[in-house]
């Protein structure tokens, strides 16, 4: 096997080029093969086969950097680069990575998980690889629907200054996750299907200087301006701002992108080479549902359907079916995305309500300030976006909604720990920034039922309103406990005393566990389910305090600006001798894996709650000190 006899960088360089065609295919047939067991990116990663090869093949690495823009699509490059073994782990808790580390290896120069980041990044590094005397080829690889967000834009207006060279590949497969949006994508496209690939234009060079006074006419273009891009017409948008342009080119074809990578690293500026590619290449599956192998569960390879399929639903299918009713209901409603109409679960809203559908590419800032417009204009926006991606958008939030106190509702998925993506994407700050705003309101619903509740609510209160649900299974426990949803005010589920347990969203499910435990070791114990994080209920916490001797908190967010942070302030404000135990994720980031095994680590699993509840009651009884923080 060809792939065998690469095990570290630089040994594709070996291989014979009448066989770069059998080692992608074997990269391939490999892809397939681990990801069908372990889950992970497919698509992506089956569509930059060769391009990642041309790559390894032009450059010389680690001295040469490569930049992944999101970083799904860098398994080639893991496989080229001497990780073969760490496929058995991928994405699993202590396991290989699905996104470049730079703890994981040197050829990887820039940890990449949010989109669009790799050309500021690139920049960066040629800019210091220019101060510092050095020699190197810096290329940062884009796909077009990373091109549909600003920073991009921000870093190709600075790169357009440069004297030096920067190669930027923009990997366009027509796709983001789904459908590819907009005007870019669509200036890309007339590219695609206007012109042929860079062989065709360069097969024209060939045939010009091969009629009489042919290599005049060549020499006259190559005055003109400097290089084969010159035989076409496409990408003026990129060179009007300084950026050479090259392409577009075949990027399934190794040699053509090795020559045309030769070329770039000719450019004394900043070059874009734009390469063509197929989403899911070589797997019919993915070929023909590009989307649902964006990112995959464990599949079967014959059938392509999951190995397990899903039998319950999860928080964003809820999502999606409440956001149908509220759209029937009322058709000011409208709801934006930001690229990702399948992963919030808009799709079906989409195809009800397409004039009230918006996707805006991968763009979290302008998804809100578009919204907070929406809004302004007498309309009920409801943005649909992952927490760790509205990360981005602090500022929008703040300026453009919260200080306007706009209506504008926020649908904040996958809050709480993620799993497989690791550091990058887990939801676990939404609390501490959104709270932070003020005219920012927060909830959290315990089960299924509540995050209908709460939408309907947040929708009628028409004012900033935040509404976070954990990704996976929509929990139906607590069925009994649906009281009507009162502004700011939490939700009594047991009265007894002793212990008060206060939990936030997610956490109710495991404090009811938590306090099943505690209750068979003798412990009286009262639940709360906290549903508002901002502003926080204040009668409660007050009344809570007077009845029980320890408070316990219990929240899938960060300590840092937490739910548990507030009620310490709370507590202080009433001079409250009832103690406090915060549980809350650490001041860290939490890397991939299990979401099980990580409640472990971070400690929010119902056994190491139990044994942290016990320890602070014990000692909550003989502390003279009273009061103490955990
Ligand atoms: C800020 C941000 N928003 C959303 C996402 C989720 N996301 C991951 S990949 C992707 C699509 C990327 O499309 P493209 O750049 O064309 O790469 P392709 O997968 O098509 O190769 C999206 C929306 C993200 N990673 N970062």
């Amino acid at each position: 096997m060809l792939l065998e006899r690469i095990t570290k960088e630089n040994d594709i360089k070996k291989i014979r080029k009448e066989d770069y065609a059998l080692l992608a295919e074997e990269i391939r047939d490999f892809l397939i093969r681990k990801i069908s067991v372990t889950g992970g990116h497919l698509g992506s990663n089956l569509g930059a086969v060769e391009l990642t090869m041309a790559l390894h093949l032009s450059l010389n690495l680690p001295d040469d950097k490569i930049i992944w823009d999101v970083g799904h699509q860098s398994y080639t490059h893991k496989l080229l680069t001497g990780r073969r073994a760490g496929f058995e782990t991928l994405r699993k808790y202590g396991g290989m990575s699905g996104f470049p580390k730079r703890k994981e290896s040197e050829c990887d120069c820039f940890d990449t998980g949010h989109s669009s980041t790799s050309i500021s990044a690139g920049l960066g590094l040629v800019k210091a690889r220019d101060l510092m005397g050095e020699k190197r080829t810096i290329v940062s690889v884009i796909g077009d629907g990373s091109m549909t967000g600003g920073m991009a834009y921000e870093a190709l207006n600075n790169a357009a200054q440069l004297q030096t060279n920067f190669i930027i590949v923009l990997n366009d497969n027509n796709m983001s996750i789904s459908e590819n949006v907009g005007g870019v994508s669509k200036y890309l496209n007339n590219i695609r299907t206007a012109t042929g690939y860079l062989d065709l234009k360069e097969s024209v060079y060939n045939t010009l200087q091969n009629i009489p006074q042919g290599d005049v006419i060549v020499r006259n273009i190559r005055r003109a301006k400097s290089s084969v891009k010159h035989l076409m017409i496409p990408g003026m948008f990129f060179e009007d701002m300084g950026i050479t342009y090259l392409g577009p080119v075949d990027g399934h074809n190794v040699e053509a992108m090795v020559k045309v990578m030769k070329e770039a690293k000719r450019c004394k500026n900043a070059v874009l080479v734009h390469v063509i590619t197929q989403k899911g290449r070589g797997y019919p599956p993915a070929e023909r549902h590009p989307a649902r192998f964006h990112g995959t569960e464990p599949f079967d390879i014959e059938t392509g359907l999951p190995s397990h399929p899903r039998t319950t639903p999860n928080y964003t299918d809820i999502f999606s079916t409440v956001m149908t009713k509220l759209g029937a209901r009322d058709e000011k409603v409208v709801a934006i995305t930001a690229a990702m109409p399948d992963g919030t679960g808009l799709k079906r809203f989409r195809n009800l309500y397409p004039d009230r559908f918006f996707d805006v590419g991968i763009a979290e800032q302008h998804a809100v300030t578009f919204a907070a417009g929406l809004a302004a204009g007498g309309l009920k926006p409801i943005v649909a976006v992952y927490s760790s991606f509205l990360q981005r958008a602090y500022d929008q939030i703040l300026h453009d909604v919260c200080i306007q106190n706009l209506p504008v509702v926020f649908a904040v998925d996958r809050a709480g720990l993620v799993g497989s993506d690791g550091e990058t994407h887990q939801g676990i700050f939404d609390l501490s920034y959104l709270s932070s705003i003020p005219n920012m309101h927060i909830m959290a619903p315990k089960n299924k039922w509540e995050l209908s509740d709460m939408l309907k609510f947040a929708l009628k209160t028409e004012l900033p309103m935040a509404v976070r649900y954990p990704r996976g299974n929509a929990w139906d426990g607590l069925k009994e406990f649906r009281s009507p949803m009162v502004f700011g005010k939490s939700e009594i589920l047991y009265e007894e005393e002793d212990i008060a347990l206060v939990a936030v969203g997610s956490m109710v499910r495991t404090a009811v566990s938590v306090r099943r435990a505690l209750k068979e070791m003798g412990y009286s114990c009262s639940l709360v389910n906290a549903r508002f994080v901002k502003p926080i209920d204040e009668d409660m916490i007050r009344q809570v305090a007077k009845e029980h001797k320890l408070l316990v908190t219990m929240e899938e967010n960060v300590a840092s600006g937490g739910f548990g942070e507030k009620v310490r302030e709370c507590l202080d404000n009433l001079h409250s001798s009832c103690r406090l135990l915060s549980i809350a994720i650490p001041d860290e980031y939490i890397e991939h894996g299990n979401v099980s095994l990580l409640y472990q680590e971070v400690g929010l699993d119902a056994d190491c709650i139990i044994k942290r509840v016990v320890t602070a009651y014990i000692s909550a009884g003989t502390d003279p000190r009273g009061m103490r923080i955990w």
